[in-house]
């Protein structure tokens, strides 16, 4: 299931109808990614050069590099299993993940997928956009798409992430992360995520960030075991 609002997780892993395993006798990973350290101050994103997008936001929207809640939980950081998993393959969910140009905002601002999935791109705006995802291992592609319209993609490798942007409004950025297998969660707004339906085993997980970079930890979640799993990400030099 794919939440396409901003604000709440996408929880795009678990098995499918079609991944190779089972709920029954599976693991789970739950946890928070935690921000640490003077996080950079959120600025308001300027879209003056487009009249309608500006008119859509009586208070303007702030950049979305780094969003944290009061206790640090760090929002739109990917999740995912880097290590463990072997070479069992995965077929792709059945259900399109869909990204939606609202507001001339990408929603959600991170987004992760299958390989092989279908990306919906939806335009809900009364303007156009051109979707430019930019990818270092993947397919290029490059859509203009007028307002109200749809259009489908996919990617056929791993890759995370993979900067979007928008060609007509610069400060339009979003990333798409590709996955071999369906186990990847995006950070909730209280950093929170799920990783569930794992066969039981050792598994080394990533979290990744756009801005702070990765965190990864080892860790062991037995059959119809739950095991906690916080992670943390610190400002880069730089950041
Ligand atoms: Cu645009």
């Amino acid at each position: 299931m794919i939440c396409i609002c901003s604000l709440k997780a996408v929880k795009a892993g678990g098995p499918t109808a079609s991944a190779n395993s089972t709920t029954t006798g599976t693991g789970t990973l739950r946890g928070v990614v935690r921000f640490v350290g003077v996080a950079p101050k959120s600025s308001p994103v300027n879209m003056a050069a487009d009249p309608s997008c500006s008119k859509q936001h009586p208070v303007p929207v702030l950049s979305q590099d780094v969003v944290t809640d009061a206790k640090g939980g760090l929002q739109n950081v990917i999740v995912f299993v880097v290590d463990g998993l072997g070479n069992q393959a995965f077929d792709p969910p059945s259900q399109p993940v869909v990204l939606t140009q609202k507001g001339c905002m990408y929603q959600p601002h991170v987004l992760a997928m299958q390989a092989n999935q279908r990306l919906e791109v939806v335009n809900d705006d009364r303007t156009s956009h051109n979707i430019h995802p930019v990818p270092a291992n993947n397919r290029e592609w490059n859509k203009s798409q007028p307002p109200g319209s749809k259009t489908e993609e996919t990617f056929s490798r791993a890759e995370i992430a993979i900067p979007v942007k928008c060609n007509i409004h610069p400060w339009m950025r979003g990333y798409v992360a590709v996955f071999k297998h369906p186990y990847f969660a995006v950070t909730d707004k209280d950093g929170s995520f799920d990783l569930s339906s794992l066969p039981p085993g050792t598994y080394t997980v990533e979290a990744w960030h756009e801005k702070l970079g990765t965190s990864m930890q080892k860790i062991t979640v037995g059959a119809n075991e739950t095991k906690a799993v916080d992670l943390v990400l610190k400002p880069r030099s730089g950041t």
